[in-house]
């Protein structure tokens, strides 16, 4: 049985797990469990799901959900003694009922505010008192904003550094056709190549193999072109310098157990993230980062989009 709030809705979602549903004009929605703080839904206007979740997803923690938008922190990947990607994403998020006021340009009532902090557990591997704060809306025009504020609640004078991504998995119709725009000529850190750096070519990014790619200092705009689907994805990231692009092909696949094997042709990971210059905060100090995400009808073909018209 859902409880009404008046900017969203806490179900019971998959293994009882509790879930925020925001909707907005015309049919959209979105998903937010408080397990991870984790999107793992966000629909259209005519219902179709536009971010890839596992069929094999677990919903049980500690395991993070595979699919939707993961929050990395404090740690991406390996990068740190932490687990991969850190602890926020296998968390239990509350609801904030008080959060400090967050200047926005968004005129939609469909938002809610989720915070964490660290438990007696977390404090033991990662000694640092935060808040982390996130906002969720669903846009007027079905944009999706996370708002994520940072702030450093040591009292004893410790400054604490962490590096961050929004780990998103777009949902696509066959990644052989997906071209992403906004990267191009951009140094890369090669995670297949003990993460050394390269420089991309100039044309937009095509996929025929796997890929783990870090680019760096990335326009605040990205484009992914879904041409069977005329839809172009565009990525706009405040805060948060780089972009991650992931996706693991069939040999990768076939080792991540609640990944289908096939499932590789229908998604890619563009992820907004700070690596290459991790993010210190003194006590009392706050950082942002803030990813906008939009699903425009394109086609390519006719000339409705021109990547570099929407990069602009
Ligand atoms: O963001 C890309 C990446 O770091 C890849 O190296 C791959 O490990 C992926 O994330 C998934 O990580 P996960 O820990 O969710 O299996």
């Amino acid at each position: 049985m859902a409880t009404k709030h008046p900017c969203f809705e806490l179900a019971k979602g998959i293994n009882g797990l509790d879930k925020i549903v925001l909707r907005e004009s015309r049919n959209r929605s979105a998903e937010v469990y408080l397990y991870g703080g984790h999107v793992t839904s966000w629909k259209n206007e005519n219902g179709e799901e536009l971010l890839y979740l596992s069929s094999k997803a677990i919903f049980k923690p500690p395991k993070p959900i595979r699919g939707g938008i993961p929050l990395c922190f404090p740690q991406f990947s390996n990068l740190g003694t932490l687990e991969s990607h850190g602890f926020a994403r296998n968390r239990i998020w509350e609801v904030d009922a008080t959060p400090p006021p967050l200047p926005t340009n968004s005129s939609s009532n469909a938002f809610v505010d989720l915070i964490l902090r660290p438990t007696e557990d977390d404090l033991k591997t990662w000694p640092y008192n935060f808040e982390f704060r996130m906002r969720v809306n669903l846009g007027s025009e079905g944009e999706l904003t996370l708002t994520s504020r940072i702030r450093n609640t040591n009292a004893d004078g410790k400054p604490f550094t962490f590096t961050f991504a929004y780990h998103t998995y777009f949902s696509v119709s066959d990644i052989s056709e997906v071209r992403v725009e906004g990267l191009e000529t951009l140094d890369y850190l090669d995670n297949l190549k003990n993460r050394e750096r390269f420089t991309e070519q100039g044309d937009a990014i095509t996929f025929e193999s796997e890929i783990d790619k870090i680019y760096l200092s990335t326009p605040t705009k990205i484009a992914i072109l879904d041409h069977e689907k005329k839809r172009t994805f565009v990525v706009r990231k405040d805060g948060l310098a780089d972009a991650v692009v992931w996706n693991p092909w069939d040999k990768k696949s076939k080792s991540i157990s609640d990944l289908g094997d096939e499932d590789y042709k229908h998604m890619l990971c563009v992820e907004a993230a700070a690596v290459e210059r991790p993010i210190t905060l003194k006590p009392g100090e706050e950082w942002k980062g803030r990813l906008e995400l939009s699903a425009v009808p394109s086609s390519y073909s006719s000339g409705q989009l021109d990547p570099k018209k929407v990069l602009q």
